[in-house]
C-alpha cells in the first residue's frame, strides 16, 4: 500500500541538510560581463530561441551575479543550512580549453561562497550544470573523449580556487540529460554522431570525466579539504503497472537500468548493467552494426570509476508506471528503443504547471528504499525536487502541499526504512531560466518579475512554509 501519514513527531535529524538549489545559467545573467567566455546555452538561445518557449535567454535571468547578497538574505530568511550553486565554467575559464583564469570570475564565486559562510550557510557547488564552453560545441560536446582532460583540468581549478571552503562537491548535474538531449534541447552542440550511438558515447565520457575529478579531488585535495564528492543523477521512479506480473516488474527495473543504472552502476558497482550491455548487443546485432553501440570499458577504467562517489546526489521530479511490452522492431537506433516497455502517469495524480511532474510522494520512498537496497545503503543527497506554476501568483497552495508530501515520504524513507538520507534541497529558491521553457514555468519559492529591470523578488506563501520547516525540522 502507498499509505501517507503525516506525523509532526517526526524531526529532521540534526546533521540533516535542508536547503535549496539554484543552477549558474539559470540565474547568473550577466552573460557577457567581466570576462565570462560564451557557453552553448548563449548561443543556443541567441540563434535559435524559437526553440524556447517564449524565445527568451539567461542574458540576465534572475540577475544573480549582480543581486548574491540578496539571494544570500532570501536563503538567511528561509532557515536553510545549505545554498546548492553551479559555477559557470566559463566564467573560470572563458575559453575552456586554456590555462587563463578570469579573476573577476573567481571573485564573484569568493563573494557569494563567503557570504553563504558568514550567514552558516553551507555551499554545496557542482561543477557542470550544463552550460558547457562553446568552444567544445564543434568537437560534438561530450561525445568527444578530449573534452575529459579539460574537465579534469575545470575540476583541479576549481578544487584549488574555492575547495577550501566547499565541503560538498557535486561534478556533474544528470549526465542523462546532458546525453539524450543534446541534439538541440540541451545546448547548441554539433555532432555527427547518430542517435543510438551519441547518448551512449556521451554517457561513457562523462563517466570517465566523473571519475577523473573524483580523483583528482581524492588524491590531491580531501586530505587538506576533507569534504565529500559525487555526482547528481536525475531519478524517474518507475513502479511497475502490475506488481505481481513478472514481466511488468522486468520492463519497469529496465527502465530504471537505462535511465539511471547505466550511471549509478559503474559508479557503486562495477560496468554498466548486465541488462544494458545485453540488450544494446543484440539490438546492434540484428541492425548490423559491426560491435555493439554501447562502448565498452576496459577493465582499468571500470576499476577507476568504481567507488568514485562519497555519497550519491539525486534530483527526482517524477514517477510513472512501466509496463511490458512488445519488442520495438528494427527501425534507427534509440536509446528508448533499447530501454524498450511502455511508462505512463496516472491520470488522477495531482499535477502542476510542468505537465511533467505530478505529486507522487509515495514514489521518492520507493526510490530511496531502491537505492538503499541496491546498492548497500549509501549515503543520499537529494539535491532537486520541486514544482512549478505557471503565472504570477504568489498563493501557491499546490507547491506547499507538493514540498509537504515529498518531505515527509523522506522522513519516512529514513525513519521507518532506514535509508540514509542525508539532506533535501528544494528546486527552487526563486524562479528562474526554465531551459527550453523560458520563463514560462516558475519554481520558485520566491516569485521573481522578469519585466522588472531590478529582477524584484517577492515571497510566495510557500517561503512561510519552508522556513516553517527549517525552523521546527518537521513537515509542519
Ligand atoms: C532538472 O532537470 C534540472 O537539473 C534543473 O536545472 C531544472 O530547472 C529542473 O529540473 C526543473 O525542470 O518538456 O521535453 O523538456 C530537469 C529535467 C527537463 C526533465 C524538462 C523533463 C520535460 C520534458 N527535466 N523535461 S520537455
Amino acid at each position: 500500500g502507498y499509505e501517507h501519514t503525516f506525523s509532526l513527531e517526526w524531526k529532521f535529524p540534526n546533521d540533516f541538510k535542508l536547503g535549496v538549489a539554484t543552477a549558474s545559467y539559470q540565474i547568473e545573467g550577466a552573460w557577457n560581463t567581466d570576462g565570462r567566455g560564451a557557453s552553448i546555452w548563449d548561443t543556443f538561445t541567441h540563434n535559435r530561441s524559437v526553440l524556447i518557449k517564449d524565445g527568451s535567454n539567461g542574458d540576465v535571468a534572475c540577475n544573480s551575479y549582480y543581486k548574491w547578497e540578496e539571494d544570500v538574505e532570501m536563503a538567511k530568511n528561509l532557515g536553510v543550512d545549505s545554498y546548492r550553486i553551479s559555477l559557470s565554467w566559463s566564467r573560470i575559464l572563458p575559453d575552456g580549453t586554456t590555462r587563463k583564469i578570469n579573476q573577476p570570475g573567481v571573485d564573484f564565486y569568493n563573494r557569494l561562497i563567503n557570504k553563504l559562510l558568514e550567514n552558516d550557510i553551507e555551499p554545496i557547488v557542482t561543477l557542470y550544470h550544463w552550460d558547457l564552453p562553446q568552444k567544445f560545441s564543434a568537437w560534438g560536446g561530450w561525445t568527444n573523449p578530449a573534452v575529459i582532460n579539460y574537465f579534469a583540468h575545470y575540476a583541479r581549478t576549481a578544487f584549488g580556487l574555492f575547495g577550501d571552503r566547499v565541503r560538498t562537491w557535486i561534478t556533474l548535474n544528470e549526465p542523462r540529460l546532458i546525453c539524450q538531449a543534446y541534439k538541440g534541447l540541451v545546448g547548441d552542440v554539433t555532432s555527427d554522431f547518430p542517435l543510438g550511438t551519441s547518448e551512449y558515447m556521451c554517457a561513457h565520457n562523462l563517466l570517465k570525466a566523473h571519475a577523473e575529478a573524483y580523483h583528482i579531488y581524492d588524491k590531491e585535495f580531501r586530505r587538506t579539504q576533507k569534504g565529500k564528492i559525487s555526482i547528481t543523477l536525475d531519478f524517474t521512479w518507475t513502479e511497475p503497472a502490475n506488481s505481481s506480473n513478472p514481466d511488468d516488474v522486468r520492463a519497469a527495473n529496465q527502465n530504471i537500468q537505462f535511465d539511471f543504472g547505466i550511471y549509478a552502476n559503474p559508479i557503486m558497482k562495477f560496468d554498466y548493467p548486465k541488462v544494458v550491455i545485453d540488450r544494446v548487443a543484440q539490438r546492434s546485432r540484428l541492425e548490423n552494426f559491426p560491435e555493439s553501440r554501447l562502448p565498452k570499458f576496459t577493465l582499468a577504467e571500470k576499476l577507476r570509476i568504481k567507488g568514485t562517489y562519497d555519497y550519491i546526489g539525486i534530483n527526482h521530479y517524477i514517477t510513472l508506471y512501466g509496463r511490458s511490452s512488445p519488442e520495438p522492431p528494427i527501425s534507427d537506433p534509440h536509446i528508448d528503443l533499447d530501454a524498450a516497455g511502455e511508462r505512463f502517469s496516472n491520470p488522477n495524480w495531482e499535477g502542476c504547471a510542468a505537465y511533467w511532474i505530478k505529486i507522487v510522494p509515495w514514489g521518492l520512498r520507493n526510490l530511496l528504499k531502491w537505492i538503499k537496497n541496491t546498492y548497500r545503503n549509501p549515503e543520499i543527497l537529494i539535491t532537486e525536487n520541486g514544482y512549478a506554476n505557471a503565472g504570477d501568483e504568489l498563493e501557491d497552495d499546490g507547491r506547499i502541499r507538493y514540498y509537504r508530501s515529498y518531505l515527509n515520504a523522506t522522513l519516512q524513507a529514513i525513519l521507518e526504512d532506514g535509508v540514509n538520507v542525508k539532506g533535501y534541497l528544494a528546486w527552487s529558491i526563486m524562479d528562474n531560466f526554465e531551459w527550453t521553457h523560458g520563463y514560462t514555468l516558475k519554481f520558485g519559492l520566491y516569485h521573481v518579475n522578469f519585466t522588472d529591470p531590478n529582477r524584484t523578488r517577492t515571497p510566495r506563501k510557500s517561503v512561510e512554509y519552508f522556513k516553517n520547516v527549517t525552523r521546527t525540522r518537521t513537515v509542519g
